[in-house]
């Protein structure tokens, strides 16, 4: 076996007293051998000063730590290619101070109402065609609605992953009994995000709390389906605000399965739309620290993608990236058209994967 040639100076090394990073140097390659490991030897117990620690470390150094986490435990050349569609559009009563759906703020998003089962499945399908292998629906809804549109959304799923593809859904706030009804229709994964701090929380979002958003993601746990789970960057939020953010989902027991990290994208008519733009490697920095703190987890590079140069994307998966929206759209903001993303993964040596995270019962 191979170890971290940083031994003994490396900040993720000397923590001797961790199950995870390894503690005789971390990351013994190839990869292969450490995917055997169990969960339980992946760390939970991240400090924030630990964790800032980490996100502050020399860029050069920061890099070859989450480098060396990535091949540990993804495969190095793999993009994971997932489709976004909005199934329900605007008039959101949240007031989520990013958000273009919500109905407190005046944007060019026009509400619609839920899109048809049929028009979803033919979209998931195009999607599929297209190398997508994950479908991610969402709903501009503060929680889901019983009835009608609720069967409708269970359709959806059912119909996805009946074209081999795993579902995602994003639809607000979850009680326990419309999980296991998702986690019954074969839903594969729920978005959900926390965002950002539990202190600057209150800055973004008055109209739900952290601990609602926490307790959507444990019934969403309890009902077996995996979990997305995430945050934005470029609020305003501080770069203690975002090592907080990291450290509560890194202290989750599982990790989160997919880890979306968006960056803002400042939309006109909303209140965060003059935001002064974020330091592109602060982004660089906040995905490579998702990456050695939760190695197992797929880390998304999420919104915000059109206002990245490829030199800036390219940074984003060296420092552990694997995978990302696919498509000219996200919800109702733009993302680069498929076109544009193979040239980028051509000019990387990246590849979209074509096998699914969760291939057999989820
Ligand atoms: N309504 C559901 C909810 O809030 O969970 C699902 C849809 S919501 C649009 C999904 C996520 O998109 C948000 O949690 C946020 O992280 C991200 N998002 C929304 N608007 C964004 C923006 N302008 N820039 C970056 N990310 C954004
Ligand atoms: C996530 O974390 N980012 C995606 C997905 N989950 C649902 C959404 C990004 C939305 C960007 C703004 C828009 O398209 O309206
Ligand atoms: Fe509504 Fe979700 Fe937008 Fe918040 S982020 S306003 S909950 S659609």
């Amino acid at each position: 076996m191979v170890f971290c040639v940083l031994r003994g100076l490396c900040v993720l090394c000397v923590d001797q007293s961790s199950q995870w990073p390894l503690t005789t140097g971390h990351w013994p390659l190839p990869h292969a051998n450490v995917k055997a490991v169990s969960q339980s030897s992946l760390r939970h117990t991240w400090t924030l000063d630990e964790i800032e620690r980490i996100y502050a470390l020399p860029l050069p150094d920061l890099i070859v730590d989450a480098q060396t986490a990535h091949r540990a435990w993804q495969s190095p050349h793999d993009v994971q290619g997932c489709a976004l569609v909005s199934i329900k559009t605007g008039g959101c009563p949240e007031d989520c101070a990013y958000c273009p759906q919500s109905a407190h703020y005046h944007t060019q998003v026009k509400p619609e109402r839920l899109m048809a089962v049929t028009e979803t499945l033919a979209a998931a399908e195009l999607a599929r065609a297209q190398g997508a292998t994950r479908f991610c629906m969402g709903a501009a809804w503060r929680d889901v609605p019983v009835g009608a549109d609720f069967n409708a959304v269970l359709s959806m799923v059912r119909g996805v992953r009946a074209l081999g593809m795993e579902a995602c859904c994003t639809l607000g706030m979850l009680t326990e009994t419309q999980a296991s009804a998702l986690a019954d229709a074969g839903l594969t994964a729920y978005n959900h995000n926390l965002d950002t701090s539990p202190e600057f929380y209150d800055e973004i979002i008055t109209t739900r709390t952290y601990q609602h958003r926490l307790d959507t993601l444990a019934h969403v746990r309890r009902a077996g389906i995996s979990v997305c789970c995430g945050g934005i960057v470029g609020m305003g939020e501080s770069r203690r605000d975002r090592c907080r953010l990291l450290q509560q989902l890194a202290t989750q027991q599982p990790h989160p399965e997919s880890v979306p990290i968006n960056l803002l994208m400042r939309v006109e008519g909303t209140p965060l739309a003059d935001e002064p733009s974020l330091d592109v490697l602060e982004l660089v920095r906040t995905i490579a620290t998702a990456r050695i703190t939760m190695p197992r987890a797929m880390v998304r590079l999420s919104a915000g993608r059109t206002s990245l140069s490829d030199e800036a994307q390219a940074l984003c998966f060296v420092a552990g990236a694997n995978s990302v929206f696919l498509g000219p759209r996200l919800l109702t903001a733009p993302n680069p058209g498929l076109d544009e993303d193979s040239r980028l993964f051509e000019r990387l040596g990246l590849r979209l994967s074509s096998a699914l995270q969760f291939p057999a019962t989820h």
